[in-house]
C-alpha cells in the first residue's frame, strides 16, 4: 500500500499513466479531415441551422460540406452515409422514414430539440380577429364559409394552400374529402415555401380571408397564426397508415423534432458528434432563425452568422468537451 501510494506521488510515475492514455486515444481522439455532410432542404429554419450547424463545426476546426436532397430521400442518404445527418426530424410528416432507415440499419437517433412541433392548416391571426369565418379554429366553422376562401383558381371553392406535394403527399386531398368537405374545398400546392409566404401577404392586404399549410416553430409564431383544430390524430388514422375515407380526416399530431446521423459519425468525428447530440433549440431559437430569412430577408447564410455571433452563449458550451480544454 505504501509502495503505491508513494509511486502515485512520484511524477515521473504520473507521466507515464498520462502518455499510456494519449498513445491509446483515450484523453485525445481527434476528428478525422474529411468533411461533415450536412443537408440542405426546402424551407428556412433547416437552411439556417443547417448552416449554423456547419459554422459551429467549422469553429471547432471541422470541415464540413452542404448537400442538397430531397426531404424523404435524405433518411436513407444518412443510412448509406451520402449525408452524415440530419438535424430536423419532424415528427408528424418524417417519422415513418426515420425509423424505417433505423430499422434497415445505419441510422442512429442523436437526440431530441427541446421545441415542439406542429405542422397543420391554419390561418393569420387578423381572418380571426376580423371573424370572416365564424367558428374558427375549430374546422367546422369550414363548411359553412368556403366562399371567403375562394380564389381565381378555386372553381368558387375555398382554397387550401398546401405546402409542396413532396413534404406530405396525398394527406391533404385525402382529409378534405374525409370530413366531408371535398364538394365546396379544393387542395392546391404551393410550389415552395416563399409561395405560402407570398400569400399571406397578399391575402393581408386584399383583406380576404386564406388558409395555408404552416408549421410551429416558424417564424409565423411570432407574427400572429392559428392552427384550425380537426378531429384528433391517432395512429393509423392517416390513409397511407393503413387508414381509410372513414378516418382520414384526422389533423395532425403535435410532435417531437429529432436529430439522426450515420452510425459511423460517433467514430469518425467524435468532438463534432459529442457537440450534435448536444445541440438542442427552442421553439424561439428556430422561429428566430427562419425570421432572419423570411421578414429580415437575410440569405441563409447570411442569417446564420448573424444567428452564431448573436447566440454564442447558446451554442458554444456545445463544443467544449467533457473530458476539458484542449480536447
Ligand atoms: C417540413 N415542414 C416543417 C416544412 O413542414
Amino acid at each position: 500500500m505504501n509502495v503505491l501510494i508513494n509511486r502515485f506521488r512520484n511524477p515521473l510515475f504520473i507521466t507515464f499513466f498520462v502518455s499510456l492514455f494519449s498513445v491509446s486515444g483515450v484523453l485525445k481522439a481527434q476528428d478525422s479531415t474529411s468533411p461533415i455532410k450536412i443537408p440542405l432542404k426546402n424551407w428556412s429554419s433547416q437552411l439556417v441551422m443547417a448552416h449554423v450547424i456547419g459554422g459551429m463545426f467549422e469553429s471547432m476546426g471541422n470541415n464540413v460540406e452542404y448537400v442538397p436532397v430531397d426531404n424523404q430521400a435524405s433518411f436513407e442518404a444518412v443510412r448509406n452515409g451520402d449525408i452524415t445527418l440530419v438535424h430536423e426530424v419532424w415528427q408528424s410528416t418524417m417519422q415513418n422514414a426515420y425509423y424505417n432507415a433505423m430499422e434497415k440499419g445505419g441510422l442512429i437517433d442523436a437526440g431530441t430539440h427541446d421545441a415542439v412541433t406542429l405542422e397543420e392548416m391554419g390561418v393569420p391571426n387578423w381572418v380571426i380577429e376580423k371573424n370572416l369565418c365564424p367558428g374558427l379554429p375549430n374546422w367546422e366553422a369550414l363548411k359553412d364559409c368556403h366562399e371567403v376562401f375562394a380564389t381565381a383558381d378555386s372553381g368558387g371553392k375555398g382554397r387550401w394552400l398546401e405546402g409542396p406535394q413532396n413534404w406530405h403527399g396525398d394527406v391533404m386531398p385525402n382529409r378534405v374529402k374525409g370530413l366531408g368537405l371535398a364538394d365546396n374545398w379544393v387542395v392546391k400546392f404551393a410550389g415552395g415555401a416563399d409561395a405560402l409566404w407570398t400569400e399571406l401577404k397578399a391575402a393581408e392586404k386584399e383583406g380576404r380571408g386564406t388558409i395555408i399549410f404552416n408549421w410551429s416553430p416558424n417564424f409565423t409564431d411570432a407574427s400572429g397564426f392559428t392552427f384550425i383544430e380537426f378531429p384528433p390524430y391517432y395512429d393509423g388514422c392517416r390513409i397511407a397508415d393503413g387508414g381509410s375515407l372513414e378516418t382520414t380526416g384526422c389533423g395532425s399530431p403535435p410532435g417531437w423534432l429529432k436529430k439522426g446521423a450515420n452510425y459511423k459519425f460517433p467514430k469518425t468525428h467524435p468532438k463534432a458528434y459529442a457537440a450534435f447530440t448536444r445541440l438542442t433549440f427552442s421553439t424561439p431559437q428556430i422561429g428566430s432563425m427562419a425570421a432572419l430569412v423570411d421578414v429580415e430577408g437575410m440569405s441563409h447564410e447570411d442569417a446564420a452568422v448573424k444567428w452564431l455571433a448573436d447566440n454564442e452563449d447558446v451554442w458554444k458550451p456545445w463544443t467544449v468537451s467533457v473530458l476539458g480544454a484542449g480536447n
